[in-house]
């Protein structure tokens, strides 16, 4: 039984962050996954504007079976601590984060899993504004 931690802004919800989801919750062999999910302001620092709010993200992210907890995610710098309170055995991110964390390597696990490729929050925004472009009448 472990104790899997993640991080990520999770806008519109789609497969590609079901999979790293699910991967993640099979890491814990039993145990938690916590999903640290970026704030509005956090992702307006990361030049991210989400389609959907925080409360709204938080909810979609509760619904999934594989989320044991949702904490809010405001700073780069809170993962260590995020890492000690929570007792974290395994940090997991998408490969597109490929090394970007491995300091975290001297209080848990760091573990980057494939990224699911063809999908992403971009491309689903997109395919929404196309979508509304279109007169179906
Ligand atoms: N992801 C994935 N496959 C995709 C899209 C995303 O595996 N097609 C993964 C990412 O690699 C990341 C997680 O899903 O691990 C969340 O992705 P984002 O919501 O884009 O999060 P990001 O903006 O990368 O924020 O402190 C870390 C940051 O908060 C990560």
């Amino acid at each position: 039984m472990k104790t899997v931690l993640t991080y990520g802004t999770f806008d519109l919800l789609h497969y590609g962050h079901i999979e790293l989801l699910k991967k993640a919750k099979d890491l814990a062999d039993g145990g938690k996954l916590i999903v640290g999910l970026s704030s509005d302001e956090f992702n307006s620092s990361k030049g991210k504007e989400s389609h959907l709010d925080y409360k709204k993200r938080k909810e979609l992210l509760e619904a999934i079976k594989y989320v044991d907890a949702v904490i809010p995610e405001s700073t780069w710098e809170q993962k260590i601590t995020d890492i000690k309170e929570q007792n974290v055995d395994i940090f997991v991110m998408g490969n597109d984060w490929e090394g970007k964390f491995d300091e975290l390597n001297q209080y848990c696990q760091v573990t980057y899993l494939p990224r699911t490729k063809s999908i992403s929050s971009t491309s689903v925004k997109k395919a929404i504004s196309l979508l509304r472009s279109i007169d179906f009448t």
